[in-house]
């Protein structure tokens, strides 16, 4: 499918979404919403596809936030419409049961730090900065900032970068834990790519549940999140991924694993 706002490429099973709106630093408009919500439906079907990245384009910015220039004249309702779309996109990602990763390269603010909060890990550059600007425009986060941004970094922390709008470096990024690695940006895109080829080693379906584990897991009280982890380590035993990894180990061979 051809994209306005979007590059899509597929290579050893590792699809890379490029945000490429570069004259706006990638910010996200309707469109750009609407067509990452599409590339998620359907990279999340694709059997060639078992990580996603996302990235933005240029050497600036990753994504500067949601396109200020189209949301300055909203009314209440359509704010309200485009604060939906942006949570069903959110939504997409961290829904879908493959791995996103987000290659952070530049300017993460406001519409493009919840984007990258979407994502399960954050590779970022030694340029990257990330913020909650929303308030200098005189609203608050739209894309599940207030709630990502607290339950990853802690109320304190998301309160601080929400409530004064203030930028941080990729090194504080990583000490707060918003980002998994710091790199530099010549090396970012390979860095993202080498942690999907680990990945994409491993059991299939197990990257799956695990991945749901922890996502679901994490909104539930910790006796009934057990109960879940519970449920689907025995869901594990249904597939052919999780005999060939125990017997590949036994026979101590590498596994060979069909995601079945
Ligand atoms: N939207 C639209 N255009 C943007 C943009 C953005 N978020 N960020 C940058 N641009 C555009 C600039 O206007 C400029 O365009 P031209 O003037 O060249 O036409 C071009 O990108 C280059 O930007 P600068 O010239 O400003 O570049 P600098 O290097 O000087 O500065 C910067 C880079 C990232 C520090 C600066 O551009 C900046 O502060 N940008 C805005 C960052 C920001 O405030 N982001 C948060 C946006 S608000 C909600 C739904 C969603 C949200 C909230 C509520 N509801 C519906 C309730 C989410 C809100 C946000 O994300």
């Amino acid at each position: 499918m051809a994209y306005e706002n979007l590059l899509i490429t597929i290579e050893n099973k590792t699809a890379v979404v490029t945000l490429n709106r570069p004259k706006a630093l990638n910010a996200l408009n309707e469109l750009t919403l609407l067509e990452l919500q599409g590339a998620f439906i359907d990279l999340a079907k694709d059997d060639e596809v078992q990580v996603i990245i996302i990235t933005g384009s240029g050497e600036k910015a990753f994504v500067a936030g949601a396109d200020i220039a189209a949301m300055r004249s909203l009314d209440a309702l359509e704010a309200r419409r485009f604060a939906k779309l942006g949570h069903q996109v959110m939504q997409n990602i961290e829904g879908c049961l493959k791995p996103v990763i987000a290659a952070v390269n530049g300017f993460a603010l406001g519409g493009g730090c919840e984007l990258a909060l979407g994502c399960d890990m954050r590779i970022v550059s030694e340029n990257a900065r990330f913020g909650q600007p929303e308030v200098n425009l005189g609203v608050i986060p739209g894309f599940g900032g207030t709630q990502r941004l607290a339950r990853l970094v802690g109320k304190g922390r998301a309160l601080e970068l929400i409530l004064t709008g203030e930028m941080i470096d990729a090194a504080e990024a990583y000490r707060i834990g918003l980002a998994n690695k710091v790199v530099a940006a010549d090396q970012l895109l390979e860095t993202a790519k080498a942690m999907a080829a680990t990945i994409i080693n491993k059991g299939p379906c197990a990257v799956q549940l695990a991945k749901q584990a922890v996502r679901n897991g994490l909104e539930m009280d910790l006796d009934r999140a057990n109960q879940y982890e519970s449920e689907l380590f025995g869901l594990c035993f249904a597939t052919a991924d999780q005999k060939e990894g125990m017997q590949a180990f036994l026979e101590k061979r590498p596994a060979n694993f069909t995601g079945a």
